[in-house]
């Protein structure tokens, strides 16, 4: 390190009581987040969308590049265009393209090729990875870095109390069209934000418990 730029480094050391309560309390947040497919058509201040974005450039990533673009869409135009594209895809996704098992998969959470959403939802995210820097040299572990924003940025809707969809329309090239994206972007992921519509409803469905996501392995 003695080559490099440093500066001091001393995060807040909280007590182990407030490290449990502070933990607790953002599982029980998280564990009430759910993937929302019908939206109020209610606006979101662009500040909300401003604040979320910087949350996900917080993330780590390959050699720091930060190798992610957020493009956020609120104009009804766009919204509707990138809605047709998404349902031209998924109508194929659903008819053809998709196996009998994956099919099968879905079942129990009601989808078919129809996204409304994407207009409904005051906000669309569309993620966009960067395979290379602009001037052609590469970014590294670009899947995992972009991953990890995508994470820190549902955790910032859920804390702000906005609700989100990931939805992935593949192929999703449409998305880099549309948007007139550089070469280097590939979309990555479309996220429709907003407030749930006074009718929604979500699949009943469960989160594997701890002793089957966790392995605390022993030194024998
Ligand atoms: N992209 C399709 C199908 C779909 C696939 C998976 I994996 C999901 O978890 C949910 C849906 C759609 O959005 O309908």
């Amino acid at each position: 390190m003695s080559h490099i730029r440093t500066i001091e480094y001393k995060p807040d050391r909280q007590t182990l009581e407030d490290s449990r309560e502070r933990g607790h309390a953002l599982h029980s947040l998280l564990a009430g987040r759910r993937s929302v497919r019908s939206f109020s058509p209610e606006a979101v201040p662009q500040e909300l969308i401003e604040t979320a974005v910087r949350c996900a450039g917080t993330a780590p990533s390959g050699a720091n590049l930060q190798p992610w673009t957020f493009v956020a869409v609120s104009d009804p135009a766009l919204k509707r265009e990138i809605r047709l594209g998404a349902e031209e895809e998924e109508r194929l996704n659903y008819a053809s393209r998709m196996s009998d098992v994956w099919k099968e998969d879905l079942n129990h959470l009601g989808t078919d090729w129809h996204k409304p959403m994407l207009e409904e939802a005051p906000w669309l995210i569309v993620v966009f990875k960067q395979n290379t820097r602009p001037d052609g040299r590469p970014n590294y572990y670009v899947q995992e870095s972009v991953g990890l924003a995508v994470g820190m940025l549902l955790t910032a809707f859920r804390v702000m109390g906005l609700s989100t969809l990931t939805h992935t329309p593949s192929p999703m090239q449409f998305l880099a069209r549309i948007l007139a994206r550089p070469a280097n972007e590939r979309p990555f992921l479309l996220i429709p934000v907003g407030w749930p519509s006074a009718t929604c409803r979500v699949p009943d469905i469960q989160r594997k418990p701890l002793d089957e996501i966790l392995v605390i392995q022993s030194g024998e």
